[in-house]
C-alpha cells in the first residue's frame, strides 16, 4: 500500500517507521522478488548473479531499517553523551553475513533462495568487502562500533568513503604487484547517500585579523579553495538488540562540476581539472602501515573529514539553539591515533573564529571534546607535519596550534621554572631543518584522556613516547586493551565452534564473553575434546576447499596449520618465520630429519606490503620463492608445505583464523603495540607462540604458561642489546644452525639458482637485522621444537586450545567499550 496524494499524510516520528516485512520465508520472497523486479529492474528469470546479490541486500536491509530509524528517533529525543568515533580508517569486512546474523534471517534467508532457485552462498561470495583499512586499526574500529551498538551506546563512527580502499595484492613472479581496489564497481547496497546534508569544507588562503566594535580582535580565515562533502551512512547494527547506530563516511565533491567559461573555450581538459582535484580527495586509502608518509593528500584528507564531522555534529546532529558551552555533555570525540587531531584547532576555530568564544573558555570546552588513542611505539609512526605544509593548507589552524602551544610551554616554565630544555622537548612545534608539528603531542595537549592500547605499551607510552607529559599529567594517562568482535570472529567465523559452546554453556556469550570460562570443565572432558578437535578439522577443510577454489592451492588434509597472518612489516618478522622454515628444510634435505619423524606442517602466511617498501617486498619474494621450492621437492614427501594466498583481508580471514592450530605472534618485543589478530586466534583455539609483546603479554597471563610458547628477548633485553651495539654476526658465527639456515636462504636453491635475489634481505639480516631476527633465532626455534612436542599428544594439545578459548573472553571489544565508557568517555 503506496501513499498516494489523495491519503492523507502521516506523521512519521509519531506513526513510527513502516513494519519491515514479515520473519518469514514468504515474506522474505516476497521482500527479494520486490527488490529484484522494482529496486534493479529485472525479472528473477533474467537476473545476474549480482542483481540478485544487490536484491538481497537491500532486502535484508528493510529488517533493519525499521531499528536504524527507531534507534535515531531515540537518541534524537534523549541527551545521552554521544561517542564520535573519528576514525581514517573503517576495515569493515562483507556486510550481508553480518546483517544476517545480526536480524537472525541466516536460515530464512537460505531458505527464501533455495525457493527462488538460488544458492545463497553463491550470492555472499559475490560482495566485494569495503576495505576501507590497513589492518589492525582500521580492524578495531569496525570491532568497537559492532560493540557499542551491540551495548545501545550512542555513537557515531565518522571516516572517509575512499572510491578505492586498501589495494588488491596479486604476485607476479613471486612478487606483490598491486591492482586499484574499485569496491564501488558492481554496486555499493548497504550505504545510504545524503547528497542534501553536504557540508562545505575550505582549504588554503590566508587569515585576516581586525577589531570589532568592542575593541577585541578577530581573526576570519580567508580560504583559497573549498569541496564539499557528501555523508553516505551505513548501519551498524547491535547483536539482536533492536539497536542500530550509524557509520557516517565522507565522499569529496567538487563545489563545480567545471568551468563553464573554460569549457565553452574549448579547453574540456582544462575545465573539469578543478573538479578532478578536489574528488582526488576521496579518491584512495593511503596504503602505509604505521608509517605515515607525510603527503599533502593525506593533510587534505584528515581535515576534510574532520571539518566535515564536527560541522555535522554541532550544525546537524544537535538541537537548534544547543548552548554549546555544554557541548562535552553531548559529545566527546575519540581520536583513533593522530590521524584525525587536526580536530582540536578546528573545534577552537569553530568555536572562537565563529562562534564568538572567548579563547580560555573555547579551550576549557575543546580539552573536554576530545580524546586520543596512541596504537604505537615506532618513532616513525608518530605523525608530524611541516609547518609549511600545514600553514600553506590550513593556515588559520596553523596560528591556533601556535596559540595553544605558546599558551602550554608557559604551564610548562610555571611547572618546571628554569628547565629550557624540557620546553623546547615537549615543544607541539619540532625545530631542526624542517620545523614540523607533532600530532600526538597536539592530541596529547589537546584531549582529556590519553591511552595506549595493550598494558606494556600503555607503559612504554608513558615511559618512553610522552616521557615529559606523564610526568606533568599522570592522570590523563591510561591503557585500554584493545578487542575484537565475538560476533564477527567466533560466532559467524566459526559456526561450528559457535554451536559447540552454546551446546555446553548456553548462547550468551556471544554477548557476555567472560562466560567462555564456563568451557574450562570441558576441557578434561574426553568427549568433548574428540568434538572440539573435529571442528578444528572441518574448519581446515574448509580453509583448504576456499584456498583451493580462489588460489588453486593444495593442501594436505592432515598437518599442523601454522597461520601468520598481519601486515608484512620487518618488525612484525615474517623473516624470523621464513628462517625457521628453511631451517626445517634444511632439516630434511641433509638428512638430519627423515620426513616421517617430522611433525607435518602447513604454513600458511596472509600479509601486505606497503607498495613503496622495498624490504617488506623482497620478504614477501622470499616467503614465495621458498614455498614454491618447498612444495615442489618431492624428497621430503610432502612433510612441509607452504601458502601464500595473495589478498589476505578481513573475508579471508574469517576462514584462516578458525582453522589455526598455531598462531604466530613473533613481533621483536617492544614493537608491536597490541595485536588484535594474536586474540582472534586464540579464542578460537590456536596456541600461540610469540613473544613478550602486545597484548601476547596478557594472553599468556590469561592461558597460562602451559598453554602459551613464549620465546625470544624482552623489551628490556632487546633495548640492552641494542644499548651494547647489537651485532646480528656475532649470533651468525656462534649458532651452527643459524648460520646454515641463512647460509641456505642465500644460496639461491630457492631463487632458481640466482644467488643474488635473495642478498638484499640476506644481507640486511646479517650486517643490519634491525629487529633482531638473528638474536631470537635460537630461541624461536627452541620453542618450536616445544610446540612439535606438544602437537604430538593430540589429546593435550587439544585441552590447550578448548583453556585458550575458555580463558580469552577478556578480549571481547565489548569489554573494550566498557573500559572506555568507564576510564576515558564518562570518566
Ligand atoms: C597500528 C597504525 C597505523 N598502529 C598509521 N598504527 C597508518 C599507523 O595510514 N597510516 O599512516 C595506519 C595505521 N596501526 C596498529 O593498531 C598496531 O600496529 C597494532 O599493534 C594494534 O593492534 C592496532 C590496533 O590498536
Amino acid at each position: 500500500n503506496v501513499v498516494g496524494p489523495t491519503m492523507p499524510v502521516r506523521n512519521p516520528v509519531a506513526q513510527g517507521p513502516v513494519n519491515p516485512p514479515a520473519h518469514t520465508v514468504d515474506g522474505f520472497v516476497e521482500a527479494f522478488l520486490r527488490e529484484l523486479n522494482f529496486g534493479q529492474g529485472v525479472l528473477l528469470s533474467r537476473s545476474t548473479v549480482n542483481d540478485q546479490y544487490l536484491a538481497l541486500a537491500r532486502t535484508v536491509q528493510q529488517y533493519l531499517v525499521a531499528g536504524w530509524l527507531e534507534t535515531g528517533a531515540r537518541r534524537r529525543q534523549g541527551d545521552r553523551k554521544i561517542i564520535g568515533y573519528l576514525s581514517a580508517e573503517y576495515l569493515l569486512g562483507r556486510q550481508l553475513d553480518n546483517a544476517l546474523m545480526a536480524t537472525t534471517l541466516g536460515e530464512i534467508a537460505e531458505e527464501a533462495m533455495t525457493q527462488c532457485g538460488l544458492d545463497l552462498a553463491r550470492l555472499r561470495a559475490q560482495e566485494i568487502e569495503p576495505g576501507l583499512g590497513n589492518g589492525g586499526l582500521g580492524r578495531l574500529a569496525a570491532c568497537f562500533v559492532d560493540s557499542l551498538a551491540t551495548l545501545d551506546v550512542p555513537c557515531i563512527g565518522y571516516g572517509i568513503r575512499y572510491e578505492y580502499g586498501i589495494f588488491r595484492q596479486t604476485f607476479v613472479d613471486d612478487r606483490q604487484a598491486e591492482v586499484p581496489d574499485s569496491w564501488l564497481s558492481l554496486g555499493s547496497p548497504w550505504e545510504f547517500p545524503h547528497p542534501e546534508r553536504q557540508v562545505r569544507v575550505a582549504f588554503g588562503g590566508r587569515t585576516e585579523t581586525t577589531t570589532d566594535e568592542q575593541g577585541r580582535e578577530r581573526t576570519t580565515w580567508v580560504p583559497a579553495w573549498d569541496v564539499l562533502g557528501i555523508p553516505y551512512h551505513y548501519m551498524v547494527p547491535g547483536y539482536r538488540n533492536g539497536s542500530v547506530n550509524t557509520l557516517r563516511l565522507w565522499s569529496a565533491k567538487a563545489t563545480q562540476a567545471f568551468d563553464l567559461q573554460i569549457f565553452n573555450s574549448g579547453d574540456y581538459a582544462e575545465a573539469v581539472r578543478s573538479q578532478t582535484f578536489a574528488e582526488n580527495i576521496s579518491k584512495v586509502l593511503y596504503p602505509e602501515d604505521s608509517t605515515p608518509q607525510g603527503k599533502e593528500l593525506r593533510l587534505q584528507q584528515q581535515y576534510f573529514f574532520v571539518a566535515c564531522s564536527l560541522h555535522d555534529f554541532i550544525e546537524n546532529t544537535l538541537p537548534r539553539d544547543f548552548d554549546l558551552r555544554r557541548l562535552p555533555e553531548r559529545i566527546i570525540f575519540q581520536l583513533n591515533d593522530t590521524h584525525p587531531v587536526i580536530g582540536i584547532p578546528e573545534l577552537m576555530r569553530i568555536l572562537v573564529d565563529l562562534k564568538g568564544f572567548e579563547w580560555d573558555e573555547a579551550w576549557d570546552i575543546t580539552r573536554e571534546c576530545f580524546a586520543y588513542t596512541c596504537h604505537t611505539l615506532l618513532p616513525e609512526a608518530l605523525e608530524v607535519w611541516p609547518v609549511e605544509l600545514l600553514g600553506r593548507l590550513l593556515p588559520r589552524h596553523l596560528e591556533i596550534i601556535y596559540r595553544i602551544n605558546d599558551n602550554f610551554l608557559d604551564e610548562v616554565r610555571e611547572a618546571y621554572p628554569g628547565d629550557a630544555d624540557r620546553v623546547s622537548r615537549m615543544s607541539i612545534i619540532a625545530e631542526g631543518p624542517q620545523r614540523a608539528v607533532r600530532m600526538a603531542y597536539l592530541a596529547t595537549i589537546g584531549g582529556s584522556r590519553v591511552n595506549g592500547v595493550a598494558e606494556l605499551q600503555s607503559q612504554l607510552l608513558r615511559e618512553k613516547v610522552l616521557p615529559d607529559f606523564s610526568e606533568l599529567w599522570p592522570d590523563k594517562f591510561t591503557n585500554i586493551t584493545n578487542g575484537v568482535t565475538p560476533r564477527r570472529f567466533l560466532h559467524q567465523a566459526n559456526p561450528l565452534l559457535s554451536t559447540l559452546i552454546t551446546e555446553a554453556i548456553g548462547p550468551s556469550w556471544v554477548t557476555d564473553l567472560e562466560q567462555l570460562r564456563g568451557l574450562e570443565p570441558y576441557a578434561d572432558d574426553a568427549g568433548f575434546r574428540e568434538q572440539f578437535q573435529a571442528v578444528k578439522q572441518a574448519n581446515k577443510e574448509r580453509l583448504y576447499r576456499e584456498l583451493r577454489a580462489r588460489d588453486g592451492l593444495e593442501l594436505p588434509r592432515h598437518a599442523m596449520l601454522d597461520v601468520m597472518v598481519k601486515r608484512l612489516h620487518e618488525y612484525k618478522r615474517q623473516t624470523l618465520k621464513l628462517l625457521h622454515i628453511v631451517s626445517l628444510y634444511d632439516d630434511l634435505i641433509s638428512g638430519d630429519v627423515s620426513p616421517a619423524d617430522m611433525v607435518s606442517r602447513t604454513f600458511v602466511f596472509g600479509a601486505k606490503a606497503a607498495p613503496g617498501y622495498y624490504m617488506a617486498k623482497e620478504i614477501i619474494y622470499l616467503i614465495n620463492s621458498v614455498g614454491r621450492t618447498i612444495n615442489e621437492d618431492k624428497r621430503i614427501e610432502g612433510a612441509l608445505s607452504v601458502a601464500f594466498p595473495a589478498n589476505y583481508n578481513v573475508t579471508l580471514a574469517e576462514k584462516v583464523v578458525p582453522a589455526a592450530d598455531l598462531s604466530e605472534q613473533i613481533s621483536l618485543a617492544g614493537k608491536e603495540a597490541s595485536g588484535t589478530g594474536n586474540m582472534k586466534f586464540a579464542l578460537n583455539g590456536a596456541l600461540t607462540i610469540g613473544t613478550d609483546d602486545g597484548a601476547n603479554v596478557e594472553i599468556r597471563a590469561l592461558v597460562g604458561d602451559d598453554n602459551f610458547f613464549l620465546f625470544g628477548l624482552t623489551e628490556p633485553e632487546a633495548e640492552q642489546l641494542r644499548a651494547d651495539g647489537y651485532d646480528p654476526k656475532t649470533f651468525y658465527r656462534s649458532d651452527e644452525k643459524l648460520r646454515r639456515t641463512l647460509d641456505l636462504l642465500g644460496s639461491g636453491i630457492f631463487t632458481g639458482g640466482d644467488a643474488s635475489a635473495s642478498a638484499p634481505l640476506v644481507q640486511n639480516l646479517l650486517h643490519d637485522d634491525p629487529f633482531m631476527a638473528l638474536a631470537d633465532f635460537r630461541s624461536y626455534l627452541d620453542a618450536q621444537t616445544r610446540v612439535d612436542e606438544a602437537y604430538r599428544d593430540s589429546d593435550a594439545w587439544t585441552r590447550s586450545a578448548i583453556l585458550n578459548v575458555a580463558r580469552t573472553g577478556f578480549f571481547s571489544s565489548d569489554r573494550s567499550m566498557r573500559d572506555y565508557l568507564d576510564r576515558v568517555w564518562l570518566a
